[in-house]
């Protein structure tokens, strides 16, 4: 009978729960003996010109053994986004800063020290002669250039640009009888994982760098510092350790590790780095980051006719990843729906802020949140049922590809069925009967019901032919077998579903299978872990390559049993060849590694990326004297077609709401005027915790896929997609009565209570005056 599909318990917890994980800063090595340690002494102004930096002092600090600037690292290239000609390579980040400061955290030089509790002592001693300069926060302001042009040689502070503003369809909206347009924000949040980042690097006597460091991928660590240091990728070997969570924000490597591994090579001796908590808010990329403006237009009978979506991308300092976003908003622009027309473009602009990155989503959420709210504003003008505004406008299900105006292909859907399912999930009649009582009642405590649906892209790839991913996998002769994947597991629980699928081909027990990953010397290639792509790929290939070594075997078999090899039968439960007809004559798998190695490698590719969808509904409780917010439930149906093991699906959906509703109603990055950072502790950055959500309730739905044969699609950034408009708009619908249109997140009790100050108290929802915080 086949594990797959079922409860597996996850073989990495043991571990984790007795001895603990060995992550970067616990690594032990014989290479990393009488390491030094880099401690980056970082801009405390938004934007200044750096006039010198005299590191004399500091150099006489006890334990210090050197300092370097940015004229020590002139040579090394800029670290530039990801898409070569798309985004402005001019506005790339050096390794630390070279003439200007860009943003609070910015590192402007290192300290390095024998012992690691001596660096901070002594960064405080170097001499940074800061001239400063106007700094540019208020996105609005970025894009006149009227706020100042922080890079000159650009001569704009517009990173990137997607479709054409100047050439939008004057006509979309002829016909509609009601439009509605809004500007609302998608704010600005950290990815906060529980690990920092780190790393440790040492140069062997060969000339090679191996650098153990916090990642997503290990071969797409090594391309990037291969880029920032100049070298051959061939030249280093990166090594993951395990990973405390990294959200997006730790794919590839950031400048800091670049450095780490410039200063082992100049020192000629091992470094380590591990940064605290407040740089790791300053530092490590931010997510979302966008102001987005929506227009909707329809009929008075809810057919949305047309939709239109404006945005905004905030960078950051550097165009980084985030300065891309808006090419995957747009791509998913109209989400499940079949508008008549629609249209969005996209423009990224650079600030002296924290540089933005991908995060859970990256794109996509903010894409979902648009149209959602796009579809309750105007539901609300027409005065009917957000559920059946949303019934009306849902795409048909599908089963053969459908492609979007977008350019999108859909491989699957029934975002209806999906709809149905959690309304009936929810009891939703159930709970707009409670909301309507306490409304007639007048209660203080005021129910909010608020719903989402969406569709989402995972498992993108920029290979020509198609996303792929590659497997080894190897039978030994005592019977236990190993898998070697592309992929780079933190917290996604690889290593047991993929001992799943291979257990599952190969009849050996889960226990008895190892997962590597995450050394580039043991793995040169492969894809990571983000977009939610590991299962649909990386677990392909686990699954091919098992069912082409059992092939190579058979023909082994059939030597050693004298037999046709199309006469065996492989039976799992035995781990055994056996001719058919005749089970006394049979070959042990493990027997036919004895001789020659048994060992498969293969690469999966996939036809193109799949498109999980969803539908969340949200309850909240909003106090009407204080603007506190309680969500009481979030039901969802997340469909990612076949589920390989639903305690691991699971755990990801109940992760991703919980991080999406954070944002709706507590996370949030803020910059005071001057760009300090307001949030760069724990006390100040409201991260969620266990206390603010309730058991999340979850309706199971599986449309499978055709594009691979497990007829998985991604579930790892679902929970994040869905829950966050479904908590925004529920926040918002428990107001609704009092004339509340529109809360921008986090809905925090001083926004809720600001909007309800403003709110026409007893005008009901469907007046044509929309109002917000
Ligand atoms: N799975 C399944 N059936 C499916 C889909 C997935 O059983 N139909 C299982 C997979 O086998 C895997 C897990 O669910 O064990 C997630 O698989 P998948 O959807 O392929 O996503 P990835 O493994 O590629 O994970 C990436 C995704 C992303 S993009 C972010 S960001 C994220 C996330 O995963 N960051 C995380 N989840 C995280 N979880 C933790 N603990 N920490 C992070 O930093």
């Amino acid at each position: 009978m086949s594990i797959l599909g079922t409860r597996v318990l996850r073989t990495e917890d043991p571990g984790f729960l007795t001895t603990g994980g060995v992550y970067t800063d616990d690594v032990v090595d014989e290479r990393l003996a009488g390491a030094c340690h880099v401690f980056f002494v970082r801009s405390p102004i938004a934007h200044a010109r750096i006039r010198s930096i005299d590191v004399s002092a500091a150099l006489r600090a006890p334990g210090v053994s050197a300092a370097f600037t940015g004229a020590d690292l002139a040579d090394l290239p800029l670290l530039a986004a990801p898409m070569p000609g798309m985004i402005d390579e001019r506005m790339g980040q050096p390794p630390l800063a070279r003439d200007v400061a860009r943003f609070v955290g910015e590192p402007v030089a290192v300290v390095i020290t024998d012992d690691p509790y001596q660096g901070e002592d002594a960064a405080e001693l170097v001499d940074v002669d800061y001239d400063p300069l106007p700094p540019v926060i208020d996105l609005a302001g970025a894009t006149d250039g009227e706020a100042g042009v922080l890079f000159p040689d650009a001569g704009t502070n517009v990173a990137a640009s997607f479709g054409d503003a100047a050439r939008l369809n004057g006509d979309l909206f002829d016909g509609c009888d009601v439009v509605v347009t809004r500007t609302i924000v998608n704010q600005r949040v950290a990815p906060a994982p529980m690990e920092t980042r780190a790393a440790a690097a040492v140069w062997g006597e060969d000339g090679r760098l191996t650098a153990w460091i916090p990642n997503q991928g290990a071969q797409g660590t090594r391309t990037a510092l291969a880029d920032m240091l100049g070298i051959d990728p061939a030249d280093i070997r990166v090594i993951t350790p395990d990973v405390g969570g990294a959200f997006g924000a730790k794919f590839g490597a950031d400048p800091e590790h670049a450095v780490v591994c410039w200063v082992a090579r100049r020192l000629g001796r091992a470094a380590r780095w591990a940064e605290t908590r407040n740089e790791n808010l300053v530092a490590m990329t931010h997510g979302r980051a966008q102001r987005q403006t929506v227009t909707i237009g329809g009929g008075r009978d809810g057919t949305v006719a047309a939709y239109r979506l404006e945005i905004l991308q905030d960078a950051g300092a550097y165009a980084r990843f985030g300065a891309f976003l808006p090419a995957l908003t747009i791509l998913m622009a109209p989400g499940p729906y079949a508008f008549g027309r629609a249209e969005a473009v996209g423009k990224t602009v650079v600030t002296n802020t924290t540089p933005v990155g991908a995060y859970r989503g990256a794109g996509r959420p903010e894409a979902t949140a648009a149209v959602e709210r796009a579809i309750d504003l105007f539901s609300a003008e027409i005065g009917m049922d957000p559920a059946d505004v949303r019934r009306k406008n849902l795409l048909p299900k599908f089963i053969e590809p459908h492609t979007t105006a977008f350019g999108a292909v859909y491989d699957s859907g029934d975002y209806a069925a999906a709809l149905e399912k959690v309304l009936a999930a929810a009891d939703y009649q159930g709970l707009r009967e409670d909301q309507a009582k306490r409304r007639a009642a007048g209660d203080v405590v005021q129910l909010g019901i608020g719903m989402s649906c969406y569709v989402e892209i995972t498992g993108p790839g920029m290979e020509a032919g198609g996303p792929r991913e590659n497997a080894t996998v190897e039978v030994h002769p005592d019977g236990s077998g190993t898998i070697l994947t592309g992929t780079s597991p933190h917290g996604q629980g690889h290593a047991t579903v993929w001992a799943m699928l291979a257990s599952d081909e190969l009849g050996i027990p889960v226990d008895r299978i190892t997962v590597k990953w995450g050394d580039t010397d043991l793995i040169p290639e492969g894809g990571g872990t983000g977009g939610s792509r590991s299962l649909q790929q990386g677990g392909a290939a686990v699954q091919q390559a098992s069912r082409e070594l059992i092939d190579v075997a058979r023909q082994r078999a059939a030597d050693e049993l004298e037999a046709n090899a199309a006469d065996l039968v492989f039976d799992t439960g035995r781990s055994a060849f056996a001719v058919a007809g005749d089970p006394e004559a049979s070959v042990p798998l493990a027997r036919l590694a004895e001789e020659e190695r048994l060992v498969v490698r293969t690469v999966f590719t996939a036809p193109g990326p799949t498109f999980p969808f969803g539908a969340h509904v949200a309850v909240v409780e909003v106090d009407t004297e204080t603007g506190k917010v309680v969500l009481r439930r979030i039901v969802a149906v997340d469909d990612a077609g076949t589920v390989i093991n639903p305690l691991l699906a699971e755990g990801q959906r109940h992760g991703g709401i919980a991080q999406g509703a954070a944002q709706a109603f507590l996370e949030e990055v803020i910059y005071d005027a001057d760009g300090n950072p307001l949030t760069a502790t724990f006390a100040d950055y409201p991260f969620l915790s266990a206390t603010e959500v309730p058991s999340f309730e979850l309706a199971d739905m599986a449309t499978p896929t055709s594009y691979n044969p497990l007829g998985a699609k991604g579930i790892g950034e679902a929970g994040t997609i869905g829950s966050t408009p479904a908590v925004q708009n529920a926040i918002i619908d428990a107001l609704a009565h009092l004339g509340v249109r529109h809360i921008d997140m986090p809905a925090s009790p001083q926004r809720v209570w600001r909007a309800l100050q403003s709110a026409p108290g007893a005008a009901a929802a469907g007046s044509n005056e929309s109002r917000d915080a």
